[in-house]
């Protein structure tokens, strides 16, 4: 097929490089124009502006950080929306609120182009390896239509309702890794506090009840290896909680624990940890322990 990827970050590189792997056609835009040599070194068409990536392309992609973002790629003279013309379709890998996925849909709608919420779980690892799980919202045959690009993504698809579904899902997992990360974060704190090996601590937990992905994702490599650069950063679990904690407020709904680990992770930001990867929040917890 031939496809268009806007959004060249930690997560829409590879995924773009997937697509290309998969045998598409692919052509690409990022805004820092230098991110886009390597997938144009591999084969892809560089594109000189979101709209000019949806010419004569059959699907859209779009992976951006939030949705201001997604607007500035879709909207205005220069925008994959005025590129595209009815049969085509738009999807969107980004992590946004269900309203913003809905408006799009409605945007798309009204010029008879196809769109999906998609948003993606598993990290940059998962999309280095095109093993992430894809939660999509939007009409059945365009959800259809668009399988191969979700096939050279992902190895979860799931199409979990109507537009803005696959947004709603996406931002509930983020509460449970928000959550889970504060407490796995603590918990290795006074693990070392109290003088434990980290190294034992995690081979028990990765067999008891306290395992999890999230422990799995950040314990060996990033916190008792230190490694703070790369990968999901911090700054856009902040992003993702305050989506979740908006969507709670629209539904009047109380989110006690969500609030707390934004919290927590609005203190790391402040002290300049938002760039690193999301187990960086480690290091004031450390800071306010007097300990490393
Ligand atoms: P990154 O690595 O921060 O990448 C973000 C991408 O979004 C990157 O291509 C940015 O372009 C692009 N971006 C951000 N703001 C804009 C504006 N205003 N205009 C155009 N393009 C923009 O994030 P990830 O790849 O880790 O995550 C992407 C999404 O998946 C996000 O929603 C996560 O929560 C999940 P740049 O390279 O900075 O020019």
């Amino acid at each position: 097929m031939k496809i268009g990827f806007i959004g060249l970050g930690n997560m829409g590189e590879p995924m773009a490089r997937n697509i290309l792997k998969a045998g598409h056609e692919l052509t690409v835009y990022n805004r820092t124009a230098s991110k886009m040599m390597p997938l144009a070194a591999l084969g892809a068409h560089v594109a000189g502006s979101p709209r000019e990536v949806a010419l004569g392309v059959e699907i859209v992609c779009t992976c951006v950080s939030v949705p201001s973002a997604l607007w500035a790629v879709t909207e205005g003279p220069d925008g994959a929306l005025a590129g595209m013309a009815a049969g085509q379709i738009l999807v969107d890998f980004s992590t946004v609120d269900p309203a913003t996925s809905q408006r799009l849909a409605e945007l798309c709608a009204a010029k008879g182009i196809g769109c999906l919420d998609a948003p993606v779980s598993g990290g940059t690892a998962g999309a280095a390896a095109g093993t992430l799980t894809v939660v999509v919202g939007g009409p059945d045959d365009v959800f259809a239509e668009a399988g191969p690009v979700f096939a050279a993504v992902g190895k979860n698809i799931v199409h979990v309702g109507g537009a803005g579904a696959g947004s709603a899902f996406k931002l509930i997992n983020q509460i449970l890794v928000g959550v889970n990360l504060a407490g796995v974060l603590e918990a290795f704190v006074l693990a070392r506090k109290v003088g434990l090996d980290l190294n034992v601590l995690y081979q028990v937990l990765s067999t008891s009840a306290g395992n999890s992905s999230t422990l799995q994702s950040v314990v060996p490599d990033r916190v008792i290896g230190r490694d703070f650069q790369g990968g999901f950063m911090l700054k856009l679990l902040i992003k993702d909680l305050d989506l979740a904690l908006q969507m709670g407020k629209d539904a009047h709904a109380a989110l006690f624990v969500a609030g707390v680990a934004r919290q927590l992770y609005e203190q790391a930001s402040i002290a300049g940890y938002g760039d690193m990867n999301m187990a960086a929040a480690i290091l004031p917890m450390e800071k306010l322990q007097g300990m490393e």
